[in-house]
């Protein structure tokens, strides 16, 4: 074979395996083989992080570099169906912005819902804040999506409060200890739904140094006992030029050896994604690859 499925693969059983055997972010070996693109069809957010700015795409996933183009679902189906043929590699679709997809339920579960008819052989990829996941956790399993992402920063409202100044919750802004305690009991619930089910999830965390690196260690053990399948660290990107409230308050993300040490730290845990690349929330191709601009609407309308 080529590589993907291999070795480091074995003792995964059977069905695990073919789950991810291609898909670049849930195995490792398949990101050299095996591409994802991200479609920008969910704008909102239901909360706040102190190291989002909405001008760039979410950072909970996604690298803040330029606003993506929100795309409706029919021009996401279009984009993906045109993507595809151009890109035999490509495997996976993710939503993962340039809000909270699970925030725009309506664009988000429209666009996977024409694309398991259109294009069933395409993996379907979903990342969420999880305030809003455990009531659609039901809609994510009837569109067959089986990859998860839930951004997790911590398991303690103390921590939480530090990262998140307020979550809009049942129609109202909640701020402080209180709004970190929701957030951290629907992602807690939420994962522990999905792993019912058989979804794949994968938990993202991003390490903020002096706010959550120590607490991290336990938000691993945390969410790997309740059957979290891969667990990715990634650094704070806190630029005073990107505007982010945490880089206006001189918060430093991490150094490559502090994010090393971390990863070390949380594996002998759990498995630990080490080859993430924060990809913009329209990213096309390889990971740490973007395509995206060989892929506008206008390009794909010249196409046609
Ligand atoms: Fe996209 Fe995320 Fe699915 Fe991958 S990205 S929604 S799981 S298909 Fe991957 Fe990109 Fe890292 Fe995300 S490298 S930012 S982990
Ligand atoms: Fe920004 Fe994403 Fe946080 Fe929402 S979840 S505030 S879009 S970083």
């Amino acid at each position: 074979g080529c590589g993907a499925g291999g070795d480091k693969l074995a003792h995964l059983p059977e069905a695990i395996r073919a789950k991810i055997n291609n898909h670049p972010c849930f195995s490792e070996d398949a990101h050299h083989h095996y591409a994802r693109m991200h479609v920008a069809v969910a704008p909102a957010c239901n909360i706040q992080c102190h190291y989002c700015n909405r001008k760039y795409d979410c950072s909970n996933e996604s690298r803040p570099g330029v606003v993506s183009e929100v795309l409706t679902p029919d021009q996401a189906v279009k984009k993906v169906i045109a993507v595809a043929a151009a890109i035999p590699q490509m495997t996976v679709l993710g939503i993962a912005g340039p809000g909270d997809p699970l925030a725009n339920p309506q664009r988000t579960l429209e666009t996977f819902r024409q694309l398991s008819e259109k294009a069933p052989d395409i993996k379907l990829c979903v990342s969420t804040n999880g305030l809003a996941l455990p009531e659609l956790v039901d809609e994510i399993c009837k569109h067959n999506i089986e990859h998860v992402t839930i951004t997790i920063n911590c398991v303690d409202p103390d921590v939480g409060a530090k990262i998140y100044p307020w979550i809009f919750w049942n129609n109202r802004r909640v701020t402080g200890r209180k709004a970190a305690e929701i957030l951290i009991a629907q992602q807690q619930k939420g994962l522990e739904m999905l792993v019912a089910r058989g979804v794949l999830v994968k938990v993202n965390s991003v390490l903020i140094p002096g706010v959550n690196a120590e607490h991290l260690k336990e938000v691993s053990r945390v969410v790997k006992a309740k059957g979290a399948f891969l667990h990715n660290v990634m650094p704070l990107i806190a630029e005073p030029e990107h505007g982010t409230f945490f880089g206006l308050m001189g918060q430093r993300g991490p150094t490559n050896d502090e994010l090393s040490a971390l990863q070390d730290a949380c594996a002998g845990d759990m498995a630990m994604m080490r080859h993430c690349r924060q990809c913009r929330a329209d990213a096309v191709g390889m990971l740490g690859e973007d395509r995206g601009d060989e892929f506008t609407l206008d390009k794909i309308a010249e196409q046609e």
